[in-house]
């Protein structure tokens, strides 16, 4: 059945970008998320009950404390020692006694009441409508276009609308309800949250919710929800305890504002000691405008980022997403899915990560329980590195400053880390971070004592210079690169055996070994990783300091470092090793592909530029197998992406999409994708969402380095698949500040726009085959350096054209 609906592909409408349910979600993954990168709402859409999960990205338990161990510098001699005999099983048993945390660290993923705390869910919003029982025609949609979330049913011959919207202009969750007959609207709203909070009445309209978590034993922060209901035209709105009720009503505006005290080491626009007061503000502020006039200023204010970018991948399929993900899973092609879902990510990252909040957590800002998975914290192995991903290609730049801030916020506890466990300078931190400025080790060697995090954090500073060219942005994080790359260039020490500069004591993300004797460890010396992200660290602080023109720019011998380090080592089967040594392998399919960090997100193994190593890269792919994690699974779409092998995105990407629900059914439990479109690790993550969104844009373009410390090269669809064949893509940004739109058609390129947005230096651009560069001026024609490589200058403001060269045949 479903086979015959995507063969007529000329009989679909245009592809709208929306989530469409035929009913209410039953579970948090199936509802709709809203979010202005601090309050976010999940919307239930249910007729009688509406539940709306209430989210505030700040509110976290716990609080600042320090647990490095201060004496574990003075061990580390003894670990490395061991390690440097191959006796790692004991040196991992020395990390676990001298080098983890000095108190309970994460507390097991289980941190709400500890010292680490863990984010929380606010509460919930819930809107009883009684006797709305039997709905009919029923429909709830989250459209990308407008941020907003929308659900529309019948009941008693009443045609019944609900809006939810989360406004950055006016910081407040507005919830719209409506009815087509005069006076057939009445609900009871309230506020509630199962721990830590007490609820109050505050005037005749509204209620307020409010309370204190925990940090470890004593009082941490405090928050506050205010809720108001404005009734717009006629209706009696009146309050009992916590609950508001408007009887006989058409048309009314839930008002939601909140906030906490949060005033940790993270930068931002926070409210602090003043959230009462400020929130009181909102709420009366919002109360004072039209919802047309509030709806307005809301669409304006996201679609000037969303409107950046389009992906027109071909006509969709007029069903439920769930429909379409299903029709997928049994082998249909929905070419618009994978722009649906592009745009999916990009709604999130606007959604919950916005200049003057906290970054992205583990999901995203959207939680419905008061302990979350792994305390929906920051892990820096991987997650939320991956979450922006999207930021800079996908043209939301501005979305980066929260990760900003939270690195530039680990620096000083990171210096403290440093000293205590390294006895070094510079700045450090492990596999996990919150706001409160976490930057010891976890509490056990087999994770938590990776420390080339910190440095992966710095790529994410310096990549997003080299997408905005922004000199002044340049100078603010260079700091932060030079410690921590002085921290790192102080640690290294010599592997005995092959004389290269390695890191240690250290792990390959979560994975582990066998040793000759058929023990497993975790511990090792110099894993690919670290040597990988050490000289994309080195090399990226090197060059800051060179284009910032300050005197130290190579004040420890960055240069001779870099000479001396392990470099990428094919093993004796081909691939390409993650340790050392060519260590047998317990999970040989393990979620982490962390040696491949090279490949993606860095530019360490190249296809042009290292042939070999990018081979060793794909046979490693390819014994690591496809199908895992969610997040898992979204990072190898940026592996094959690189490799150049479109279809086997694809199938990546359908694997990301493979339905799963948290309810059993008939819904597989594996990595794959909720009907919410939320990824499932499981359990609900959102890096794979991110992750799955900067592997579609690295399928259509790239612009990494192809050798080590070579120039940029804008490559223009990579890894075009074969079932894309026609499409368009617009506004996606390269590195160098230069703004693409591409056409293609039949699998070939038709056109392309490049137009220098930021920055200057000649564009060296990579094409399928041949092509003419149109609109230079004569001064900076085009030099073809090969038949798919060309470089040109392109000054600011600048836009070319860029079309495959025909070649003329002669005669017939
Ligand atoms: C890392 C991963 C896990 C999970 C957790 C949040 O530890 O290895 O799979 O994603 O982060």
């Amino acid at each position: 059945m479903f086979a015959s609906l995507f063969l007529a592909a000329a009989v679909f409408p245009p592809a709208p970008l929306e989530l469409v349910f035929d009913r209410a979600a039953s579970h948090f993954t199936e509802s709709c998320p809203v979010g202005n990168g601090r309050l976010g709402g999940m919307m239930f859409g249910g007729p009688e009950i509406d539940r709306i999960v209430l989210n505030e990205n700040t509110l976290w338990s716990g609080g600042v404390h320090d647990q490095d161990r201060k004496d574990a510098h003075e061990h580390r001699d003894e670990i490395l020692g061991l390690l440097k005999e191959g006796k790692n099983a004991e040196a991992e048993a020395l990390v676990n006694k001298y080098f983890t945390c000095d108190g309970p660290g994460s507390s097991q993923g289980a941190g709400k009441d500890g010292p680490y705390g863990c984010y929380q869910t606010l509460g919930d919003l819930r809107v009883t409508f009684p006797g709305l029982k039997e709905a009919t025609g029923y429909r709830r949609v989250l459209d990308l276009e407008r941020a907003t979330a929308k659900t529309e049913f019948e009941c008693g011959g009443v045609r019944y609308r609900r809006e939810l919207i989360a406004s950055a202009p006016s910081q407040a969750l507005l919830y719209h309800v409506s009815a087509d007959r005069e006076g057939a609207l009445s609900f009871e709203a309230s506020l509630t949250r199962p721990e830590n909070s007490s609820t109050r009445r505050e005037g005749d309209d509204g209620t307020v919710l409010e309370g204190r978590l925990r940090d470890a034993d004593r009082p941490g922060m405090r928050y506050i929800a205010r809720m108001k209901v404005v009734p717009i035209g006629r209706g009696q709105v009146s309050t009992a305890y916590n609950r508001v009720t408007l009887k006989g009503g058409t048309e009314a505006l839930i008002i939601v504002t909140a906030g906490t005290d949060y005033s940790g080491p993270v930068k931002g626009r926070h409210m602090g000691s003043r959230f009462r007061e400020t929130t009181a503000r909102q709420l009366s502020e919002a109360a004072q405008k039209p919802w047309s006039a509030l709806l307005a200023e809301h669409v304006k204010d996201y679609r000037r980022l969303f409107e950046r970018v389009s992906l027109d991948l071909g006509a969709a399929p007029d069903l439920t997403t769930e429909a379409r993900m299903r029709a997928i899973a049994l082998g249909g092609n929905d070419p618009a899915f994978a722009a649906l879902y592009f745009q999916f990510g990009r709604y999130l990252l606007i959604s919950s990560s916005r200049k003057g909040g906290l970054p992205a957590n583990l999901q995203g800002l959207w939680a419905e329980e008061l302990q979350t998975p792994w305390n929906g914290d920051y892990h820096i192995d991987i997650n939320v590195q991956m979450n922006y991903w999207p930021v800079d290609v996908t043209n939301l730049g501005e979305c980066q400053e929260p990760l900003t801030n939270l690195i530039e916020s680990l620096v000083e506890p990171g210096r403290r880390t440093a000293k205590a466990y390294y006895g070094a300078p510079g700045w450090v931190a492990h596999v996990i971070t919150n706001p409160w400025g976490y930057t010891s080790p976890g509490e056990h060697a087999s994770w938590g004592s990776t420390y080339s995090g910190a440095g992966w954090l710095c790529a994410h500073l310096w990549d997003h210079y080299a997408f905005q060219q922004d000199k002044g942005y340049l100078k603010r994080i260079y700091p932060t690169l030079k410690s921590s790359a002085e921290f790192f260039a102080a640690t290294l020490l010599r592997d005995p055996k092959s004389g290269h500069l390695v890191t240690g004591p250290s792990n390959s993300p979560e994975n582990a070994f066998r040793l000759p004797d058929g023990r497993t460890a975790h511990t090792c010396l110099g894993p690919t990783i670290d040597s990988q992200i050490v000289r994309e660290l080195l090399t990226n602080t090197r060059n800051a300091g060179r284009l910032l023109d300050v005197d130290d720019e190579d004040p420890v011998g960055w240069d001779r470092t870099l000479a001396g380090l392990a470099p990428n080592t094919i093993g004796p089967d081909g691939r390409l090793q993650e340790w050392l040594e060519p260590y047998d392998e317990p999970e040989p399919t393990h979620r982490h592909t962390s040696h491949l960090y090279g490949l993606h997100p860095a530019a360490d193994v190249t296809r042009f530029g290292t042939p070999e190593l990018a081979e060793a890269a794909r046979k490693t792919l390819e014994r690591r197998g496809d199908e895992s994690t969610g997040w898992s699974m979204a990072w190898k779409v940026n592996f094959w992406a690189r490799l150049g092998d479109g279809d086997r995105c694809v199938k990546l990407l359908r694997s990301l999409w493979r339905p799963v629900s948290d309810k059993g059914f008939d819904y597989a439990h594996g990595g794959g994708t909720y009907p919410n479109l939320f990824c499932a690790h499981p359990p609900f993550q959102i890096d794979g969402n991110f992750g799955g969104t900067a592997g579609i844009a690295e399928m259509l373009l790239q612009s990494h380095r192809e050798t080590a410390d070579g120039p940029y090269v804008v490559s223009l669809l990579p890894a075009l698949p074969t079932s894309w064949p026609d499409g368009q893509v617009r506004g996606l940004r390269a590195r160098g500040g230069v703004e693409v739109g591409i056409e293609w058609a039949s699998g070939r390129l038709v056109r392309a726009t490049l137009k220098r947005v930021t920055g200057d230096g000649p564009v060296l651009l990579r094409t399928p085959g041949p092509v003419k560069v149109q609109g230079l001026s004569g001064e900076s024609s085009p030099v073809t350096l090969s038949a798919v490589l060309t470089s040109f200058g392109l000054p600011k403001g600048r836009t070319v054209e860029i079309v495959p060269l025909t070649i003329k045949r002669t005669g017939h």
